[in-house]
């Protein structure tokens, strides 16, 4: 086996910059110039003091001018603007899990999408007091899809996981009146309160926040997780590789990107079809590969072991390589310069979803009842534009790693369980994962996700928190881009263990591990939420007691905000490297920082030093220990 050695941030960049030679030779255009031309950023939408809620405006508040036309102040623009950013973010997540109950709901033996994992699906009817004795797996299917459809509507009571939680947090959330009703309920009144005239005063407005970040974790985003599992599988452990390295020059190369995995999965398996390899072959390549971007590449990382080419700020890159036959979208995250882009090399950009047109993109209209058909002229259009490729255009960088992915809860419990001598039941626990905390072989964990963001050097801040963390014994459980970017550094790479110190090290031996666990894509970020109630309920201590916090050191969308929300809301402290749009305001910040943890035991911290962020990570972690006594 060759020597092992991660790949470095300025190898990424390297890489970067010599594509972009590429794409100057054709005259393609790239973030990296746009963010120029973007900058400076305006300070009041940067501040959230720009308020354009109603046409007498906009106003902008200042020193000169402290309230806008209708006497708003600058702590409730602050606030409608950030409650309208999460909402934004809420509903983006949880129609993704609405669409995936609508394919559950389309799954039959003989469809185009069957039941992979049918104990997951009986276990989830039976937590939702449907009958499941003597039924037809597919008549079952349809009744928990439907049951999961009527989570986003339902007139009464509140989102059915919630049950989930440990009884402490279910506590907190009736007590705090934000235990999330109806998803699109949730959605709808944070729309109605940031209306003109309607709420102004921070606290209604962060405590909705929280509220709409709670209907999408525990309840659209863990619908998606869930019954993505039982429609393609509950991942488990797999061997893929990450980078642009996993593009083949010689094969056809398919790109799948955004976040809904009906498609990809579809593509997936045309992609392998004897028939369309023969006809890949007929057009002169010697293959078709397919590689993704973003969290739909983490769908199919997860559970077929298809590459990942790169994360958010790479999906340029995997134009101007020259070698790419279709970027083949879905929804969310998705640069719209991608239509221009490939333009100017020989790449269909090809559009899949209603909810995301674009121009210059050749849109071919996905649904469940023709998925089959979809995929096969998607995979075929691909193979039919080999031909078409610049040969002088043509550039892969060399550079790929290998990553070990597929660490669902399931999977994380299952593996843990060799660690330590303890008795586990027959579904497992984490009472394994629990030793190695209490007896301090492990410190405790970090959840990182998010995104990248040209506010922060790309990539960087993710492993250089993960490095710094692992060295320190804390595992970290990861998700969305940040995954990538550890996966792209060699970061899941079973040998990583010798970057950990010697307590981490030990368990990634015993338990075959590497020590950055890929949960998967940003919905996924559910799983998370269900290791942490676990956590919670297995060691008998609060949620908010586990030395475990939540971190986004590049986050960039709104669904990030939902996230944080929900995860905060949830009970677990979470550092944030970019700034929110609240800074305008000293009362939306000092309750997102401080205030909110008298309502849900956790807050915020948004420090833009990565290196410090890290160290007060480290350090709540180490406060957590002692405050438990362990
Ligand atoms: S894709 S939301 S850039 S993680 Fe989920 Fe990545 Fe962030 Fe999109």
């Amino acid at each position: 086996m060759s020597e092992f050695k991660l790949t470095t941030v300025e190898e990424f960049e390297a890489a970067t910059e010599r594509l972009l030679e590429n794409g100057a030779k054709v005259g393609a255009d790239s973030w990296q110039m746009r963010v120029k031309n973007q900058t400076p950023h305006c300070k009041f939408g940067e501040s959230g003091a720009c308020c354009r809620i109603c046409s007498m405006g906009p106003c902008r508040i200042t020193a000169k001018s402290p309230r806008g036309i209708c006497g708003c102040d600058i702590h409730g623009i602050v606030g409608r603007n950030y409650l309208k950013f999460t909402a934004g973010g809420a509903a983006t997540h949880s129609d993704h899990g609405r669409e995936i109950c609508h394919t559950l709901y389309e799954s039959a033996a003989d469809g185009n999408y069957k039941v992979k994992d049918p104990e997951k699906l009986i276990r989830i009817a039976k937590e939702w007091d449907i009958e499941t004795e003597g039924k037809d797996i597919y008549d079952l299917a349809h009744e928990v899809a439907e049951a999961g459809l009527m989570e986003y509507g339902k007139p009464f009571g509140f989102q059915r996981f919630l049950k989930r939680a440990p009884k402490h947090t279910q506590e907190i959330w009736e007590r705090e009146e934000i235990a999330p009703r109806a998803i699109d309920r949730e959605v709808a009144s944070s729309l109605h309160m940031t209306h003109m005239g309607c709420s102004s005063k921070p606290e209604a407005l962060i405590r909705q926040a929280l509220r709409a970040g709670l209907c999408d974790g525990w309840g659209g985003s863990m619908m998606g997780t869930e019954f993505s599992d039982v429609l393609f599988g509950t991942p488990k452990e797999m061997e893929t590789e990450a980078n642009l390295g996993v593009m083949v020059e010689e094969n056809v190369n398919i790109v799948v990107h955004g976040h809904d995995p009906s498609l990809s999965e579809m593509i997936c398996e045309y992609a392998d079809d004897p028939e369309m390899i023969a006809y890949a072959k007929e057009k002169g390549a010697q293959g078709i590969t397919v590689s993704g971007v973003c969290c739909t590449s983490n769908e199919v990382a997860m559970r077929r072991g298809i590459p990942m080419a790169g994360n958010f700020l790479q999906q340029e890159n995997v134009v101007l390589t020259g070698a790419c036959e279709a970027i083949v979208v879905d929804v969310q995250c998705i640069f719209p310069a991608l239509g221009p882009l490939s333009k100017c090399f020989h790449t269909k950009f090809i559009t899949t979803s209603p909810i995301a047109q674009m121009p210059e993109s050749e849109f071919i209209r996905f649904n469940s009842h023709t998925a089959g058909e979809n995929a096969k002229a998607i995979v075929k259009a691909a193979i039919e534009n080999f031909p078409n490729r610049k040969k002088e255009l043509v550039h892969i960088p060399d550079l790929k790693q290998k990553a070990t992915v597929g660490y669902s809860v399931e999977q994380i419990v299952k593996k843990l369980d060799g660690v330590t001598n303890s008795q586990v039941d027959e579904l497992g626990t984490t009472k394994p994962l629990i030793e190695c905390i209490v007896s301090g072989v492990l410190r405790g964990a970090v959840a990182m996700v998010g995104c990248n963001n040209p506010k922060v050097r790309p990539d960087a801040a993710h492993i250089s928190l993960m490095k710094k963390l692992i060295a320190n014994d804390i595992v970290l459980i990861v998700s969305g881009c940040s995954a990538q970017a550890a996966a792209k550094a060699g970061l899941m790479d079973k040998r990583a263990k010798d970057l950990c110190g010697a307590g981490l090290k030990r368990v990634c031996e015993l338990a075959d591990i590497p020590p950055v666990l890929h949960m998967g894509s940003c919905v996924d970020i559910s799983r998370m939420l269900i290791l942490a109630a676990e956590l919670s309920k297995d060691s008998g201590l609060n949620i908010s007691q586990l030395p475990v916090v939540g971190c986004a050191p590049e986050w960039m969308s709104e669904k990030a905000v939902s996230i944080g929300n929900y995860v905060v809301a949830s009970g677990l402290d979470t550092y944030l490297g970019v700034e929110p749009y609240a800074s305008g305001s000293s009362e939306i910040t000092g309750l997102l920082t401080g205030g909110v943890k008298d309502w849900v035991e956790a807050c915020y911290t948004v420090e833009t030093d990565i290196d410090k962020l890290g160290d007060l990570m480290i350090e709540k972690i180490e406060e957590k220990r002692t405050a438990i006594g362990i």
